[in-house]
Parts: structure tokens; sequence; C-alpha cells
């Protein structure tokens, strides 16, 4: 629309003749593709999942002809990615991917920035409201709790007591992923307690704490579900200080490097392993399919797959990346 507008001026510009010029140089550059400004807001920047997107994000913008500029809060949480997102507003760029970090509180703020006449793209988590992206990027969630239960199910032998760490209640991944693992033990593990979900925020210090603390009232404590990168970091680091390294049975969710070593060490027996690198590719090609009037997929499932020592060698490309 904004490009048809520019075009109209520049023939008007050309009737004008010499005193047109200044106008018809501004009319090309337009019509060659103005705004060629991407950004990506990650749910925050000290996470390596969100890193690995950020590298799929430069890399297909790069490939596209686009510029990116990838921002994200320090911890994973609203009041401080708000700013961030009424900041990249004002810098109007022609698109968004955004990571949003809790389903109800961005809503405002992203809707500001789809009524500015930006294209908005989520990647991996997603705001209640459904009418403000041009398209989601994310994995199966509730499969990948799923998944999450059947393996810890099995590492205790289909009986025992188990937990849920989750960060906070609010983000749609890890909602979902909690969601999942609970249905697929009540309806198929009758012999397995669920003990009632941990909230840790995305602290791995409050995570090592609480599980610590669980261990003291639960002694007999069988498994325990990390539903993602910072939770299971604080989950390993807290059950390996108690000495229950490989008896207490851990899956965790996501695959950065130190969850690829607690996994070969054996503090970790199971991860469930995203692609964060294709949901920045995808949400990329989508932010521009939208911008260029090409075809835009509304919804994008990225695949997901379980890792355990037995199949590590093989799945190597879903370890995360930390560096670009
Ligand atoms: O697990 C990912 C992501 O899928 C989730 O939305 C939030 O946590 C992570 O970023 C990893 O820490």
């Amino acid at each position: 629309m904004q490009r048809k507008v520019l075009l109209a001026v520049g023939v008007s510009a050309v009737a004008l003749g010499a005193s047109g010029l200044a106008s018809i140089a501004i009319t090309s550059a337009s019509a060659s593709g103005a705004n060629k400004s991407l950004a990506l807001i990650q749910g925050t920047k000290a996470d390596d999942f969100y890193i690995a997107m950020g590298c799929g994000a430069k890399a297909e913008a790069a490939k596209l002809g686009y510029s990116i500029n990838v921002q994200g809060p320090t911890d994973f949480s609203a009041p401080e990615q708000i700013p961030i997102v009424n900041a990249i507003t004002a810098q109007h760029p022609a698109a968004v991917l955004i990571a949003p970090t809790d389903t109800q509180a961005l809503i405002a703020p992203m809707q500001a920035m789809k009524s500015s006449g930006i294209k908005v793209v989520q990647v991996d988590t997603s705001v209640t409201n459904t009418s403000i992206a041009v398209s989601s990027v994310t994995s199966n969630n509730l499969l990948g709790g799923e998944k999450a239960a059947q393996s810890l199910a099995s590492l205790i032998g289909n009986k025992g007591t188990v937990v849920v760490m989750n960060e906070q209640p609010g983000v749609s991944t890890t909602d979902a992923r909690v969601k999942g693992f609970i249905q697929e033990m009540k309806s198929s593990y009758k012999n397995i307690k669920v003990l009632s979900t941990q909230y840790v925020g995305d602290s791995p210090t409050k995570a090592a704490q609480t599980i610590d603390s669980l261990l003291v009232a639960n002694p007999g404590l069988n498994g325990v579900f990390a539903t993602n990168v910072l939770v299971a970091e604080g989950v390993d680091t807290g059950l390996n200080n108690a000495g229950k390294k490989g008896k207490v049975k851990i899956v965790g969710y996501d695959a950065d490097p130190a969850q690829i070593h607690d996994l070969k060490v054996g503090i970790v027996q199971s991860l469930i392993a995203q692609e964060p690198y294709l949901e920045g590719v995808d949400g990329v090609e989508q932010a521009v399919n939208s911008l260029t009037g090409k075809p835009v997929t509304k919804s994008i499932q990225t695949p997901l797959v379980s890792i355990t020592l037995a199949n590590l060698s093989k799945e190597t490309k879903y370890v995360y990346q930390s560096k670009c």
C-alpha cells in the first residue's frame, strides 16, 4: 500500500519537470523496496535458545537483502520486554519478529505496533489475541510435554513420584509443555504420582533451591521435568549438588551446550530439543512474504526431538548454538 502511494507521487513528480527531481529520486528508492529493516525481539538475550534464533533470523535476513536489529531483555520478563517493544515501534521497522514473554501483558504493546503499520510475526511464544500476528512460528509444545512424560516414565520404570519445575505461568510454550506432561501422566501412567508444579521463574538459582527443599520434603522423588533452559540448568545443579546424580532422573526441555554436557556426564537422562535457528529463519521468511505480497502462512510448526545419549550423535543439528 505504502509503495503504491509513493509510486503515484513519482508520476506527478515527473510531470513537474526539473523542480521535481528530488521527489523522483526518493520515489525510485521507495519503488525498489524502501523500508528493508526488520527487528527481532527475543524473550531474553541471556539464553542460547534465543541466540540460536537470532542467528537464524540474521542469516535469513541477509539472504533476502534486509537488515535486522536483534534485541532482548536481560531477563525473560514482560516488564523488561515491553519498553523494548515500544522503542522498536517508535523506530518503525517494516516488520518485527517477537517472542512475547507473557500471553496477556504483551497484547497492548504488540497491538500498538501493528496499528502503526508494522507487520508482526510471533516466534516461539504467542499472545492469546490471534489477530495481531500475520504469522506464528513455533514447535508443538503440548506434544513436547507428552514426550517428556513418556521419557520420564520409562526412565523410572513407570512408577514413582515426579515433579514439574516450570518458569512462571502465562508463557504460552511452557504452559503447553506442563499441560501435555500432566495429561499424558494422568492418562497413561496410573502408578506415577505427579506433585504440584513448582514455579521458579527463569532463575537457575531459585530452581536449584526449590528442588533441594523439595527433596527434603519428598526424599523418594524419582524424576523431574524441567521445562526450559534456565530451569533445567538450576535443577541439574541442585540435584547434582545434593548427590542425586543419576538417582533422580531428569528430563529437560531444550538443548543448549550446558544441557548437552549434563546429558553426557549423566546428570540428565533425556532432552526435548527444538530448532530455534529454524524458527528465526521461518519468521523472517514470513515477515518478508507479508511485506512483498507473497502468501503468508498463519501458523508454522517447527520440529522437536527427544534426545538421549543413544541418539545424540545423530541429532547434533538440534544442539543450540551460543554464538553465530
Ligand atoms: O524453551 C525455550 C522457549 O521455547 C520457551 O518459550 C522459553 O524458554 C526457552 O526460551 C528456553 O529457555
